[in-house]
Parts: structure tokens; C-alpha cells; sequence
């Protein structure tokens, strides 16, 4: 019998702290050995010229997500997941929201049936929490989070998901108490509501006024009040999507003064601005998310949030919807107001090209900075044991990827279930060319070779960094 069931040669491998010429040996699914001129394998294969990173993590999607009466997501898990394994992905963390006066057990039985037998790669939930009631926050909550489930989402605005101050305090302290980590989406719902009413009365109505309807001011206040709610309870959080410089602010002051307050931000705040909406009339759809894009400022405060380790999650908050489509985002009531147009865009398969390209390329970010912003950190942030490396003993989850192959970001040659990309026509210097999970190729040179239901789900534990590892 072989010392290794694969064996890759002749590659560069980086990880969050170094970058080497090595072999990897992988047996049962594991990488067993790094080494010179490793032999005796099934199989060979050569990376030369490649570079050898751990498989993405991808630490915010949402997948299959109830959207709102007549609304369906453009992916489902088996989409979702091919798309993300062809971005070099080999886990994601979508959302399991419960719905008002649900069990989350409930939620959770259905999340399982839609993923299970149909991932492409490896996958965990986190709960949203939208109804925090006080069997949820006695019973349900801690017993799930002993059971793995260990990280959850709560709302500050959005009419069925927005907490109160006092419920934000209650999930904070069961948080505490369990070792649960929680996500924070920071933006303010009254504000929100009352600018929405303003813009809507004076006529402005189009897709751009959803960005206007949500300026700077209404996430850095959101921001800053979630950081004071859990200085308040002693608990670290994670502020997502962080979009803009005010924001990135908050959270480097939370951190500068000792508070472990997670930061994350995404490509579209790199890459996009409000502006791009701005003459496009309807289409300007395609990019409405929320916190919307910003402008070139806050794409450099992005950046510098990466580069400085006030961030140390760059996830894509994929949140797919079909553009031409009346279930996606334009519903009936969608010409009326840009408040009926579905939240989100989509973004799985293209966050590591964008990152790499954009960063590494670019000279913005060191590889080991983009090795720990898109893998590592999100493993060690979500508790995720023997992922997020190239390691011995660590899971054979491996994107090779070839730095210098050039081409534009094409809807033509994406994967994801979505009628366009926001980033169509973006130059990309750098591609995963193939993506390994648990030894087993699931991409291979720009084909799908794994079988859907490979993708396991993967309990987890709780965090084990609140630390900047960007290097
Ligand atoms: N928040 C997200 O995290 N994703 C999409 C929409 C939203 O509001
Ligand atoms: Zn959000
Ligand atoms: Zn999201």
C-alpha cells in the first residue's frame, strides 16, 4: 500500500504566517506530512508554478434563506456550493434564521434537510436569532450551542428581524454565559425607516435611494451602540459587513481599548460604490445589499481595516437573488420603492479572485494577510477545529491556485444560481485552478469532478481567537 493516497509536488504552500516550497502528503482525507521529495503516492500531482493555500472559508452566506412573501434566493445548496468550490472555497457558514415563534430546532431540521446530501463542500450554521423569547434564551439557545451551533446572528433594523436594545443585552448575557460568539448587524431600523419615508414622499424612489436611505451615519451609530451593548455584558461580538471608514473607526477604538470586538468586511465595500447605481434606473438593482456601498473613501478605510487588522474576516455576504425575476429582485412592488427590492448580491465564487487580484496582486495585502483574512481566521473566529491550514494532522481542504493567470469576471463563467454578477468585467490577476476537499478533488482545471452530498456538516466549538492573525 501507497505511504499517500495523493501527494502534491513541486508547489508553493502559504499559510497564515509563511510561505514555502514543500510537498504535500495526504492520507484519508488528512494531510500527513510536509516535506522535500515526498514519493510513494496513488496519485501525483504536480503544482508547479502553483501556489498551495488552505480551501477558503467563507464565514457569511446565505443559502436558501426565506426572503419575504413570493422571494426566492437564486441558490440552493447544491448551487451555492459549486459556486463557492470553484472560487476555491472548501467550507461555508450559511444562516438558519428562525422564524417569528419558531423553535430553532425546527429551523434547523429544515436547514439540515436542504443542505444534506447536496454540498459540495463542508458546511455549519449559524443561528439567526429573530424571536428571542424566553425559552429560546433559557433552553433552546444554550442546549444548541452545546451542541455546536456556536455562533448566531441578531438584527438591528429590518422590520421581522430588529431586536431591541433590551433583547440585544438578553442574547449578549446568554452569549456569555455559554461561550457563544455573536454577529451584529449594525444599522439603525428608526432611522432607516424615517429617511425611507422621507425619500419615498418626495418621489425618490429608485434602486439608488436605497443606498441614500442608509447613509454612513446610521451604521457608524449602530456600530457604536453594539459595541457599548457588549461592553456593557463583557462579551466579545462580530460587527459584519462593516462598509465604511466611521464604522471601521468605532471598532478600532473598541479594540485599541482592550474589547474584543470582531471586524469583517466584504467585497462589495472594496470593489463597489453607491454611485455605480446611480444612472442605471432599475438595474441599479443588482447591487442594492445592505450596508449599501459607499464610496472611493470608504473603500480605502476598507482596506486599510484589512491591512491593519481592524477587520480579520473578509466573507463574501453572498445573499443571491435572480435579477430578472419577479422572485428575485423585482418583485411586483419593486418599481414602486426600492424598499421592496430584495437585500443582497451575489458573491461566493468571486470573494477570493477579487481579494487576491485586488490585494495580493495588487500589493495591498501580503498572501499570508489574504491565507488568514478569506481561511484561518475564520476557522479560529467560528471555532472550527483542523480547517483553515495546510498543517499535519489538519483536513486536506486545498486550493491550488495559479498566480498569474489573468481574465475578467464573466456571469458566462460563473457557477452561482444568480442571472448576473455586480462584479462583471472586474480584471482578475490570479484563479483557483483546483479546489480539494478532504483530499478529494471537487474542481479540477475549470471542471466539476466531485460528487454533490461529499460536503459534510461540521459541528464546532467555541472561538479560539479573538486576536488579530493578519500577520
Ligand atoms: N444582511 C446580510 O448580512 N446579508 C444580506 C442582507 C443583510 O441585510
Ligand atoms: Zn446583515
Ligand atoms: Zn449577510
Amino acid at each position: 500500500m501507497a505511504a499517500f493516497d495523493t501527494v502534491i509536488r513541486h508547489g508553493t504552500i502559504a499559510t497564515a504566517s509563511d510561505t514555502y516550497k514543500a510537498d504535500v502528503g495526504i492520507k484519508h482525507g488528512r494531510v500527513v506530512a510536509i516535506g522535500e521529495a515526498l514519493t510513494d503516492a496513488d496519485e501525483t500531482v504536480d503544482a508547479s508554478g502553483l501556489l498551495v493555500l488552505p480551501g477558503g472559508i467563507d464565514s457569511h452566506v446565505h443559502i436558501s434563506q426565506p426572503s419575504g412573501p413570493g422571494i426566492v434566493m437564486a441558490d440552493d445548496f447544491a448551487s451555492a456550493t459549486r459556486a463557492a468550490a470553484f472560487g476555491g472555497n472548501t467550507f461555508v457558514m450559511p444562516y438558519c434564521l428562525q422564524a417569528k415563534g419558531q423553535p430553532l430546532r425546527e429551523a434547523l431540521k429544515e436547514y439540515h434537510a436542504l443542505a444534506e446530501q447536496n454540498c459540495h463542500i463542508d458546511h455549519s450554521f449559524h443561528l439567526i436569532i429573530a424571536d428571542p423569547t424566553e425559552a429560546v434564551l433559557g433552553q433552546e439557545l444554550p442546549a444548541l450551542i452545546a451542541d455546536g451551533y456556536t455562533s448566531l446572528k441578531i438584527f438591528m433594523t429590518y422590520a421581522d428581524l430588529a431586536l431591541s436594545d433590551y433583547q440585544i443585552l438578553d442574547v449578549l448575557s446568554v452569549a456569555r454565559e455559554t461561550g457563544a460568539l455573536v454577529q451584529i448587524h449594525a444599522e439603525n431600523y428608526d432611522a432607516i425607516r424615517f429617511l425611507a419615508d422621507r425619500l419615498e414622499r418626495a418621489g425618490k424612489t429608485g434602486p439608488y435611494y436605497h443606498a441614500v436611505s442608509r447613509p454612513i451615519a446610521v451604521e457608524r451609530e449602530a456600530t457604536h451602540r453594539a459595541i457599548s451593548l457588549s461592553e456593557l455584558i463583557d462579551v466579545p461580538i462580530v460587527v459584519v459587513h462593516v462598509s465604511n471608514r466611521e464604522a471601521m473607526e468605532e471598532i478600532r477604538r473598541a479594540q485599541q481599548r482592550g474589547l474584543k470586538i470582531v471586524g469583517e468586511t466584504c467585497p462589495q465595500y472594496l470593489v463597489l460604490t453607491a454611485e455605480d447605481l446611480k444612472d442605471l434606473g432599475m438595474e441599479g438593482a443588482k447591487y442594492v445589499c445592505s450596508p449599501p456601498p459607499r464610496d472611493l473613501a470608504s473603500q480605502q478605510a476598507c482596506w486599510e481595516g484589512l491591512q491593519q487588522g481592524v477587520f480579520t474576516l473578509f466573507s463574501s455576504d453572498h445573499c443571491p437573488f435572480r435579477y430578472d425575476d419577479v422572485e428575485g429582485k423585482q418583485p411586483p412592488n419593486a418599481r414602486t420603492s426600492f424598499r421592496w427590492i430584495p437585500n443582497g448580491i451575489p458573491g461566493i465564487e468571486t470573494r477570493l479572485p477579487i481579494l487576491f487580484s485586488e490585494g495580493v496582486s495588487k500589493g495591498r495585502i501580503t498572501l499570508n494577510q489574504f491565507v488568514a483574512l478569506t481561511s484561518t481566521n475564520h476557522a479560529k473566529t467560528y471555532g472550527l477545529a483542523g480547517k483553515g491550514s495546510i498543517a499535519v494532522g489538519y483536513d486536506a481542504d486545498i486550493a491550488l491556485w495559479d498566480p498569474r493567470r489573468t481574465a475578467r469576471i464573466a456571469q458566462s463563467d460563473l457557477h452561482h444560481g444568480a442571472d448576473y454578477t455586480p462584479y462583471e468585467g472586474i480584471e482578475i490577476t490570479g484563479w483557483p485552478v483546483a479546489t480539494m476537499l478532504r483530499g478529494n478533488f471537487v474542481m479540477r482545471d475549470g471542471e466539476l469532478v466531485g460528487n454533490k452530498g461529499a460536503g459534510r456538516y461540521v459541528s464546532r466549538g467555541p472561538t479560539t481567537s479573538m486576536q488579530s492573525t493578519t500577520g
